[in-house]
């Protein structure tokens, strides 16, 4: 089959948090990256400041507004997260019948997923009355479409050194070299006061990377309500980073011996560091999110102890964080490296998406 490179307009909201825009920035760099033109429309882009501050070769930032003044879309158009296309963006689909229409959702590890990915959704109403768009979903198994990966992770990973990031991080003051460290990427958590805690008593001394924004509030606050400073005690050492691009969000976790992670891209980016995470799922108001968490746990096989930490962690189970174990196991680490090694077999989210849009070309 022959590869072609397309032209892609991705449509984008943000809802809240960085999610929408730090997934839809990762699809666009990557589809550019292999060779295709790529226009994102985003109603919020300011996080790509720090996000992406150099952007992207072949990746132009648009303003939604803008794009009221459409007359012609790419070849294909991605709405991500059900984000509804402008008016004038569905009447150019309607007068361009080969252009690829596709909803791209959240990802999630429930059964729904495999069932749902890939079926067309005829329109039923507006200007593009009488199209189909395609359903496309992320996923962690073979039959969805798989998750966010740059053809060249792995070579950047093993070009990597964990040891000369961390210390220059440490402003080149010498690491402790028995020190753990662990990043912090989070709401609100309840448990975080007492992960603090266990974390300042642990006999091994730990480095905590907090990250900025919401955790990082969450951190200041649980700190003074332990009257400390924003620093840590005894055993636990605070750093506050700044917003970091993705770029470096990605070393901060492959540089980490644990990340807890939350939302949806830092959760793909903490499973491709190969190391134990904690993820703080996206919290819904019908506990909808439960059910995501365990489908998780099930799908990745994830250990008991590990699957008990995310209960508190999540609110869902009343135990404490006070029982955080001195040294954590070696099943987690294993485990880590197991989601890696098992996902990284599985064609990426990019490839398949460009292989679904390459097959309904050659029909
Ligand atoms: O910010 P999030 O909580 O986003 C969430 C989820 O996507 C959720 O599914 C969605 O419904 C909700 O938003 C609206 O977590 P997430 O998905 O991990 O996105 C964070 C992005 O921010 C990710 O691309 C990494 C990036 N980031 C940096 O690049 N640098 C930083 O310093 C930080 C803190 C984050």
């Amino acid at each position: 089959m022959k590869q072609t490179n397309w032209t892609w307009d991705i449509f984008c909201r943000v809802i809240d948090n960085h999610g929408d825009l730090g997934v839809c920035w990762r699809l666009c760099a990557e589809l550019a990256a292999r060779g295709h033109c790529v226009r994102l429309w985003i109603d919020d882009g300011s996080a790509l400041t720090w996000m992406a501050p150099s952007g992207a070769t072949g990746v132009e930032v648009l303003t939604w507004e803008s794009a009221s003044q459409i007359t012609e879309v790419g070849d294909v158009v991605v709405e991500a997260f059900g984000c509804f296309l402008p008016e004038a963006v569905e009447r150019a689909i309607a007068q361009q019948p080969h252009t690829d229409w596709i909803n791209l959702e959240y990802l999630s590890a429930e059964d729904y997923v495999t069932r749902s990915h890939g079926l067309p959704s005829p329109v039923m109403q507006g200007p593009a009355r009488g199209c189909t768009k395609w359903f496309f979903y992320p996923g962690f198994t073979p039959g969805t479409g798989g998750l966010l990966r740059e053809t060249n992770l792995t070579a950047r990973q093993l070009q990597f050194d964990a040891a000369s990031w961390r210390s220059a991080l440490n402003g080149h003051c010498a690491t402790q070299a028995q020190e753990r460290w662990i990043s912090l990427f989070c709401y609100e958590p309840q448990g975080l006061a007492e992960l603090l805690l266990t974390l300042s008593r642990s006999p091994q001394p730990t480095r905590l990377c907090v990250t900025a924004g919401r955790a990082q509030s969450a951190t200041t606050q649980a700190c003074q309500a332990l009257g400390w400073s924003a620093f840590g005690a005894d055993r636990l050492h605070i750093t506050h980073l700044p917003y970091l691009s993705q770029t470096e969000f990605d070393h901060l976790l492959w540089a980490c011996d644990l990340n807890f992670v939350r939302g949806e891209d830092s959760l793909v980016r903490s499973l491709w560091a190969g190391k134990p995470s904690v993820w703080h799922i996206y919290p819904q108001h019908d506990l909808a999110h439960h059910d995501k968490l365990r489908a998780f746990f099930n799908t990745t096989h994830m250990p008991n102890s590990l699957r008990r930490v995310h209960e508190v962690w999540n609110g869902i189970s009343p135990a404490s964080m006070l029982d955080w174990p001195d040294t954590e196991p070696t099943d987690w680490a294993v485990w880590g490296q197991t989601c890696r090694n098992e996902l990284t077999a599985q064609p990426d989210l990019c490839t398949q998406l460009v292989n679904w849009v390459m097959q309904r070309r050659v029909r």
